[in-house]
């Protein structure tokens, strides 16, 4: 199965991490290997050459070029590359989808998802250029046109976490190019065979269009070359997905520089289920938020605040169903097509689980299902049902992994306040049938995070929709609605066609000429 995936992307054991410009492939003068580990077998499956200090001064050089040329192209023209892409992404998504699996632990059905969610964004974006709208405004001065429009900002830096090792490059990617910018990716050093199997479908797109150096990679662990590629003045933008606290440096450098940034930081996503919630509904949807991913999404969810009259339903309908999930290597055996869950990404992860843990259990907390690191090799956990409270350090923090803390309540009033005593504000759901609940859940006075769902779980957005959150989550918004808006510059423009100089603000100024 490896070998298969291996070849159809053409990655050879050793591969280059880096590309940029018309030279496509760069050769390297690190040597320092990066190695890429299957989280399900604890193998490693190819090694790649990382991107030295020469590399990150040719790549930036080589998409400020490109970027003189492509931002000159019609936008509807720039749609036809990722409409290309969004072909090579169909033609190639089963492929593709169990290299995420391979690289990431994620089983085989998310990781086709993920490649959906790519195409999705590949339709959505190639039909954007053609309303990149600016509006026009009634000028309080006559004969005086007043408007306003976007320009492409230059160069866009992208970078990207391993649990989402496509989507999210895609959702800033294809938006940042239909603009008229080119792309520097540097992806999570976890997962760099998905950014370069992604890389060879552009390279391929681009070819086919005539183009090159619109998207390039960059993969590195070196920190140096990192915070270069922060503080360099000819990135415009610099996009991050990830914690909140890597969130908070990269605004920093960014700002010191008076460069703009977008961010896509931790998300503490909470399920509230009040006594009129329908279960059946309630709970796969619970399920699938904490469990999905193995617990690795940034909207996975983290907290269940249950009415006190249903909670031993719900605790018993859960366990019920968590006693199904088989866990397990995503492409592994045939007769394993239902794995559920797959391994936690690293050793570090499966730490951080335990730490997590027993911090509760210190607390006072109760593991109600779960709770074990498995036996052998890969980063196998139990996901875990844990009675804690919301105020606690651990509950307030994000764990990456598959652990629902449950907490209850009386007053829809208090369920709100709980959902949003947290630092972050990504995702928040409710699972209601009460509508003046769902009415004050959705106000102003309720859920403070960038998505509010109703009768359907935190995680698995479309991409039609803005997507991000508030707080320490970081305040940016990418994919759908009018999420283009950030990879470009607005530019106001009065323009006089009469023969007198009228000033605004009714100021007269006249002069003897
Ligand atoms: C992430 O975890 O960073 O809404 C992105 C979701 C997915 C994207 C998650 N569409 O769960």
């Amino acid at each position: 199965m490896e070998k298969v995936i291996l070849e159809h992307c053409h990655i050879l054991p050793v591969n280059s991490g880096v590309y940029g410009g018309p030279e496509g492939w760069l050769p390297s003068e690190e040597t320092d290997l990066l190695v890429s580990i299957n989280p399900a077998t604890e193998q490693p499956i190819a090694q790649v050459i990382p991107a030295s200090q020469a590399n990150l001064d040719t790549v930036i050089e080589q998409a400020q070029k490109s970027f003189s040329h492509w931002s000159q192209i019609p936008a509807p023209k720039r749609g036809e590359l990722i409409r290309k892409i969004g072909i090579l992404l169909r033609k190639n998504k089963d492929y593709l989808g169990s290299l995420i699996s391979l690289e990431t632990g994620k089983i085989k059905e998310e990781g086709d998802g993920e490649v959906q969610e790519m195409i999705d964004m590949a339709d959505f974006a190639a039909g954007q250029p053609r309303m990149l709208y600016g509006k026009t405004m009634h000028s309080e001065r006559a004969r005086h046109r007043l408007y306003e429009q976007w320009h492409p900002l230059g160069v866009v830096s992208v970078i990207t976490a391993f649990n989402f090792p496509m989507a999210v490059w895609s959702w800033n990617a294809f938006l940042a190019a239909i603009c008229g910018n080119t792309v520097i990716w540097k992806p999570s050093s976890k997962t760099p065979l998905c950014a370069i199997a992604v890389q060879h479908i552009c390279e391929k797109a681009m070819q086919l269009c005539g183009y090159s150096g619109i998207f390039s990679l960059l993969i590195t662990e070196d920190k140096n070359i990192s915070q270069q590629l922060l503080s360099h003045k000819a990135i415009s933008l610099v996009s991050f997905t990830g914690s909140s606290r890597t969130g908070h440096l990269i605004a920093e450098a960014v700002s010191k520089r008076f460069g703009r940034y977008l961010l896509e930081c931790s998300g503490n996503n909470a399920v509230i289920t009040d006594k009129t919630a329908d279960l059946n509904i309630a709970i796969p949807a619970i399920v699938f938020g904490s469990i999905g991913t193995t617990g690795q999404r940034c909207t996975s969810t983290r907290r269940l605040i249950i009415h006190h009259s249903i909670y031993h339903q719900v605790i018993d309908m859960l366990a019920h169903a968590y006693r199904q999930i088989l866990i397990g290597n995503p492409l592994g055996l045939e007769e394993d097509k239902k794995i559920l869950m797959g391994p936690l990404i690293s050793e570090e992860a499966v730490n951080q689980y335990s730490k997590a843990l027993l911090e509760v259990e210190k607390m006072g907390g109760e593991i109600i299902y779960g709770g074990r690191v498995l036996p052998g090799t890969g980063y196998y956990v139990e996901p875990s049902i844990v009675r804690a409270e919301n105020h606690w350090d651990i509950v307030q923090k994000e764990t990456f992994a598959p652990i629902l803390y449950v907490m209850t309540f009386n007053h829809i009033n208090e369920a709100i306040l709980l959902q949003n005593s947290v630092p972050q504000g990504l995702s928040s759901s409710l699972f209601s049938n009460d509508f003046r609940h769902i009415e004050k859940f959705l106000a102003s006075s309720g859920s403070d995070c960038g998505i509010a769902n109703v009768n359907t779980g935190t995680s698995g957005a479309e991409i039609g929709g803005a997507f991000g959150g508030e707080k320490e989550t970081g305040g940016g918004r990418e994919a759908g609605s009018d999420a283009w808006k950030n990879y470009m510059r607005r530019q106001t423009c009065t323009l006089n066609y009469s023969n007198q100089l009228p000033l605004s603000q009714g100021i007269d100024f006249s002069l003897d000429i």
